[in-house]
């Protein structure tokens, strides 16, 4: 059985809306354009996706830290690239209490220029490095675009970002790769299907040498920037002063890279996986992964109650995230409606003939069939049904983005397939930057660069000019 996904395809901002507030997870209507709260249920959901970001990065060398939200003015403007192009996104504090300050601060953006002020004061020598730290913080962007919950907001509250410094360059190169495959396990995790794309040199983090970016394809069929990692050379090094001695007591430059993310993986999460009845969660995000729902039946209610609480135990001792809803005031009906709009990915049904016959039913949440089993194999069954279920949940929505994704050989049909179909398009291209830019404009849609570290078979000529393409570019309307 396939449950619906028409107004998930067809109204994805009214689906999206709708669910981040009703299956309480994130409440859109503060009084301040671009903020949202999270909400108990949003909430666990997001301290899973971290614990599983923080692990990742503790178990590779990084250290989690924390440093202040205020950065003053001139610290910020210490690398020309990265304020000329934040500047107009800066929210200011100018006053404090009734003082004007004789220095602004700014709420940081990012925190490139809070942190690496500390770097220069802690790095000296060869011995201090690599330097590989992170934090989980909010940051704040005026953003100009249109705002939309999660996806683009002026505070970011769930923005980790991670900060390294290294000797050399091949070092920097080296760790621009562990950050890729972090991200990689950790989009897998969530089952996230992605695509790694070497941005356009016009369209690079600020202060970087390049940019290398993960985007995925939404329901609508545009695509959305889930995480980026720069490398950023010796440019903030410089700005900043940070040097370190060698062996041989000579002074240089560290090589330093960063890699962020933001709740906007929450957002691509909750959505890819989603359905017209709600979310769809993987099991090691799910803060329930199981719900127990006794079916009452006339006379047989303390029985039925009673195995359902012995299943719920069983499912308890074995560690699974489970719940029972003993709720008397509404109907098993609205029970399941309750758990499937809230992404629950397995339900446990007990009725009358369960209890006769040692049995429990279970039902998955993203296909919506039952199964039956004895009630010896419980635990067993769920186990496997939950993986199962995440098996399912990567391949549907890697094969969701394979089907979003297209090849062009000239610009009228990559304008086409954007405009009717969406997602991403692959078109032979040049690589000079005038025919990327002009290309942009011809097919009304952003680039998203190049593919990152992959063979990419190359046919036809640049679209635009007529060379022999030497690369594809990737096309989409993105968020
Ligand atoms: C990398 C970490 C940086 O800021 N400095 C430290 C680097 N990169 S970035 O690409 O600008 O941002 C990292 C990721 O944050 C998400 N993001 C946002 N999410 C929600 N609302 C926003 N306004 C917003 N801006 C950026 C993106 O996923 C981006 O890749
Ligand atoms: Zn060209």
């Amino acid at each position: 059985m396939k449950p619906p996904r028409e107004k998930w395809r067809k109204s994805f901002s009214e689906w999206f809306h709708d669910v981040l507030f009703r299956a309480e997870i994130y409440d859109y209507r503060y009084p301040i354009k671009g903020t949202g709260v999270w909400m108990p249920y949003g909430f666990k959901i997001r301290r899973k996706l971290l614990e599983i970001v923080r692990e990742k990065l503790d178990s590779t060398g990084h250290h989690e830290v924390l440093f202040p939200l205020l950065i003053p003015e001139d610290m910020l403007s210490r690398e020309g690239e990265h304020i000329k192009s934040f500047e107009r996104e800066v929210y200011w504090v100018t006053r404090g209490g009734e003082e004007e300050l004789g220095v602004k601060l700014a709420l940081r953006p990012t925190s490139e220029t809070a942190i690496y002020p500390m770097f220069n004061l802690w790095i000296q020598s060869y011995t201090d490095l690599p330097v590989k730290i992170y934090q989980v913080v909010s940051v704040f962007r005026y953003e100009t675009k249109a705002t939309k919950p999660m996806i683009r907001v002026r505070e970011v509250t769930t923005f980790k970002e991670a900060h390294t410094a290294h000797a050399t360059a091949e070092e920097a190169e080296e760790q621009v790769r562990e950050a890729v495959q972090i991200y990689k396990e950790f989009f897998d995790a969530m089952k996230i299907p992605y695509v790694i794309s070497v941005r356009p040199n016009w369209d690079k983090f600020p202060g970087a040498e390049y940019s290398v970016a993960f985007d995925t394809v939404m329901p609508d069929g545009r695509t959305l920037q889930i995480g980026t990692v720069h490398n950023l050379g010796q440019k903030f090094a410089k700005a900043f002063d940070i040097k370190y001695m060698d062996r041989n007591g000579e002074f240089s430059y560290v090589w330093q890279t960063c890699y962020g993310i933001s709740e906007r993986v929450i957002a691509a999460l909750l959505s890819i996986h989603g359905d017209d009845h709600g979310l769809v969660l993987p099991s090691e995000i799910a803060p329930i992964q199981v719900v127990v729902v006794p079916i009452p039946y006339k006379g047989r209610d303390d029985e039925i109650l009673a195995e359902s609480r012995r299943i719920y135990q069983e499912l308890a001792s074995a560690g699974l995230r489970v719940i029972i809803d003993e709720r008397k005031e509404i109907t098993p009906g609205s029970k399941f409606y309750d758990w499937e709009l809230r992404g629950v990915p397995l339900r446990v049904e007990i009725g009358p003939r369960d209890v006769d016959k040692g049995t429990a039913t279970l039902v998955r949440r993203d296909n919506l069939e039952r199964a039956t089993c004895g009630k010896e194999e419980v635990v067993e069954e769920v186990r496997q049904l939950l993986r199962r279920i995440d098996e399912a949940l990567s391949e549907r929505a890697w094969s969701w983005l394979r089907e979003m994704t297209s090849k062009a050989y000239d610009v009228g049909e990559a304008k086409r397939i954007i405009k009717e179909q969406g997602g991403i398009v692959e078109i032979p291209w040049c690589g000079k930057a005038k025919c990327g830019m002009e290309l942009s404009e011809l097919v009304d849609a952003d680039l998203l660069g190049t593919p990152w570290d992959e063979e990419v078979e190359v046919d036809g000529s640049c679209v635009v000019c007529g060379a022999k393409a030497s690369t594809i570019a990737r096309a989409a309307r993105a968020y």
